[in-house]
């Protein structure tokens, strides 16, 4: 069958590097990306669509005999926080604009992202297992777990088959995060690249599980791909790339750009962080569909330093 994929939030830090990799794999003209604004450069097919406008949804699935959906548009932990009941709604909202649109319009399948932020402060810190508590502090993270626990419905109850991993903080190159508590572990690249020098707004020892682009985009592909049987997972799949603090970060930065200096001035976002976890145990999506890691700290540090050095030597000449 010739799938035909539909993207929402096309324009957010995984958005756009997921739509890029979909189109690599599935072809320019069988993936549509949708986002409230115009995407910067033009590559493909675009839509503007607002992710809880049922109606637009719809005839867009209609237009384009869409057949999976990657539902990526939703605000964030730290934004989320600045209006938590807006963040609820557009959250889930959206959710379920995609759910009822896949569950009567014939989707074959739907990829959900849920995110570490699931975990509260009851969880253990390290480790953290598939199955433990998720009393999330964030209105985000509330509006994920409710997420997971939808998806699972409307696969128990409908057959839907909605596929979710719980991503760590993303890190990467292509484009900027937006209102996130990870967002300082790329922030700190451009400024350590443009400035020397970075004020983080988390304590130095603040451990967080984090990802590195190409593993996140690698790990959506190989869930997707999965064959459906084999996943026991139907809420939402830990996810796990590597952990480390601030403090580490930076060290690592060093060793690249031996100028480079950090300061620490801890905002509200050090009380999001101090409820999630620093290390994921991904023992299940390990066993059910191979997910593997490749970046650790240092190769991501190269990587993230080689992609951005170049363009901000261009910058300067310009
Ligand atoms: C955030 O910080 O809100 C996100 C996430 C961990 O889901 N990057």
């Amino acid at each position: 069958m010739k799938e035909k994929i539909l993207i929402t939030g096309a324009n957010g830090q995984l958005g756009t590097v997921l739509t890029d990799s979909l189109r690599q794999v599935f072809g320019l003209e069988n993936v549509v990306a949708t986002d409230l604004h115009p995407p910067t450069a033009q590559t493909g097919m675009y839509a503007t669509l607002d992710a809880t406008d049922t109606k637009a949804l719809r005839t867009l699935i209609k237009k384009f005999g869409i057949t999976q959906i990657y539902h990526m548009a939703a605000i964030l932990s730290a934004k989320g926080e600045q209006d938590p009941v807006r963040t609820w709604d557009l959250n889930m909202s959206s959710f379920f604009c995609v759910l009822e649109a896949a569950r009567t319009m014939g989707i074959q399948k739907v990829f959900f992202p849920s995110s570490i932020a699931v975990f509260g402060k009851n969880a253990p810190k390290t480790n953290t297992s598939q199955f433990t508590y998720c009393d999330a502090g964030t209105a985000y993270g509330i509006s994920k777990i409710a997420g997971e626990n939808w998806a699972l419905y409307y696969y128990e109850k409908y057959g839907l088959d909605v596929r979710s991993v719980r991503y760590p903080g993303v890190i990467s190159h292509q484009s900027l995060p937006g209102g996130g508590t990870t967002d300082y572990a790329v922030a700190i690249f451009h400024h350590a690249l443009q400035k020397q020098s970075y004020d983080c707004y988390l304590k130095k020892d603040t451990i967080l599980p984090m990802i590195y682009i190409d593993d996140a985009i690698r790990a959506t592909l190989e869930l997707m791909d999965a064959p459906a049987n084999q996943l026991r997972i139907r809420t939402s799949y830990n996810l796990a790339g590597m952990s480390f603090s601030p403090e580490a970060l930076a060290a690592e930065i060093k060793n690249h750009l031996p100028d480079f200096q950090i300061n620490y001035t801890p905002d509200s976002r050090q009380k999001i962080a101090d409820q999630w976890p620093q290390s994921i145990d991904d023992q299940y999506a390990r066993e059910d569909w191979g997910w593997k890691s490749k970046f650790d700290l240092a190769n991501m540090v190269s990587a993230m330093v080689n992609h951005l050095k170049p363009l901000q030597q261009l910058n300067t000449q310009l």
